[in-house]
């Protein structure tokens, strides 16, 4: 597909009356909405960093219209990015739908060259992030991104998919670089220079910013990490799997937003979520107006970091010993007398290994929110800034642990320790 935008294409940046006019078209959606386009109501909701969504209201129904713009939208025009992230976006929803249908939107349509999807409106969902900021437990929330986590991840490395068939999608998604460059930047490096786009909690964080870019223990770790995000194509990662890229109800749980897809370290989802749950869990003391009112959501939260992640590795070590089918740990290798017991400790290495990126990627997927260029808006919301910067400095001390240490921990509980220690004020 070509990835020059806009001049050597049908597209068009959507507004109101273009789409109506474009969803008319779409047989199986204009039914879905009901009535005619004069019927419907149009809105433009997109507040993420990058793109256009529009909510389109009928008689009958909804539906969700994302498009890609050609350039980073929280940046603007100066920021041009390929139009291509929405054909890797919808080439992961419909890898994610073969083994999750019920945990991601359905998709209805899709234009390449409008870089254009329609999607199931998702009603009466909300954006979890912001519904941990406003204080709502989710009771399937965390077995249901443990599920996602396990299934997408294992399902499309080598512990599942033929090799031939996984190298055959990774070269499709290999071609998704601009926006794995923008993790590679904003993620590993940025946070760790001076950046002309870093931004921070001024002046209460200038401090601690110039006493991370000069932690040579922490440089280093984080460009172990860059470096395996670079080259570990372990399973398709969501690749920007935060608390925003997901909506949910009580009874419900679906993973949106797959835009920066690609053959990665399977620790980068997983540490994402992990992260942006400590991200959640360490601002809620800024949106207090009791001290201590919310002690029971604070609870809540880090029970299900321990939750996505033991869910996580039930499920996977599951896959891997009922399902398997890949070219990597062939079964018949295992079939003699001692193979079960040597199969079982390289699952255990395997998980652990797994554990010690994940909590790195999380260090990660931390510091560059609290320093880097986007922020989130769990702390964004926190109005005054001497209590932001205090979470934030407590995100930054868990981040930096998660990172130089995260290894050392070796389990989840030990994590969840440490970031309530963190919490405490205590020592980590
Ligand atoms: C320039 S894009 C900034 C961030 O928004 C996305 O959600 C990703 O997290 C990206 O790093
Ligand atoms: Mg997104």
């Amino acid at each position: 597909m070509d990835e020059t935008v806009a001049t050597q294409t049908r597209y068009r940046a959507m507004s109101d009356t273009p789409l109506r006019q474009y969803l008319a078209g779409l047989p199986e959606v204009r039914a879905l909405l009901g009535g005619g386009p004069e019927a419907w109501t149009v809105r433009e909701v997109g507040d993420g960093n990058l793109n256009l969504v529009f909510i389109v209201s009928g008689p009958a129904g909804g539906v969700a219209v994302k498009q890609a713009l050609p350039y980073v939208r929280l940046v603007g025009e100066s920021w041009p990015l390929p139009l291509t992230r929405a054909f890797f976006e919808h080439e992961a929803l419909s890898e994610q739908a073969r083994w999750v249908p019920d945990l991601v939107p359905r998709v209805l349509h899709f234009d390449a060259d409008l870089a254009l999807i329609v999607m199931s409106y998702l009603t009466p969902h909300v954006i979890l992030r912001k519904g941990l900021i406003h204080g709502t437990r989710y009771p399937r929330m965390a077995e249901d991104m443990a599920r996602f986590l396990a299934e997408t991840l294992f399902r499309t490395s080598d512990l599942h998919c033929p090799a031939a068939e996984k190298k055959a999608r990774m070269a499709l998604f290999c071609g998704n670089t601009a926006l794995c460059r923008i993790t590679e930047d904003l993620v590993f490096t940025d946070p760790y220079r001076e950046a002309p786009l870093n931004r921070w909690t001024r002046p209460q964080l200038d401090g601690d910013a110039a006493a991370l870019r000069a932690d040579g223990d922490l440089r280093a770790a984080a460009q172990r990490l860059k470096l395996k995000f670079l080259t570990s194509a372990e399973a398709l990662v969501h690749g920007d799997l935060h608390t925003g890229s997901v909506m949910a109800t009580d009874a419900d749980t679906r993973v949106i937003d797959p835009e920066f897809a690609f053959y990665g370290p399977m620790g980068f989802d997983v540490g994402a979520f992990l992260a942006n749950l400590l991200l959640a869990f360490l601002a809620q003391s800024g949106h207090e107006e009791r001290r201590g009112e919310r002690d029971d959501h604070r609870a809540w939260l880090l029970d299900q970091v321990e939750a996505v992640w033991t869910g996580f590795e039930a499920r996977f070590r599951e896959l891997w010993l009922r399902v398997g089918g890949g070219d990597a740990f062939d079964p018949g290798l295992f079939a003699d007398e001692g193979g079960s017991a040597a199969l079982a400790a390289a699952q255990d290495a395997y998980m652990a290994g797994l554990l010690a990126d994940s909590l790195g990627f999380a260090g990660c997927k931390m510091i560059r929110r609290i320093l880097g260029l986007a922020h989130v808006e769990d702390m964004e919301s926190i109005a005054d800034p001497d209590r932001r910067a205090a979470c934030e400095r407590q995100a930054l001390a868990l981040g930096r642990l998660l990172v130089v240490r995260g290894g050392e921990l070796g389990s989840i509980r030990a994590a969840r320790q440490a970031a309530e220690r963190i919490a405490e004020g205590r020592t980590p």
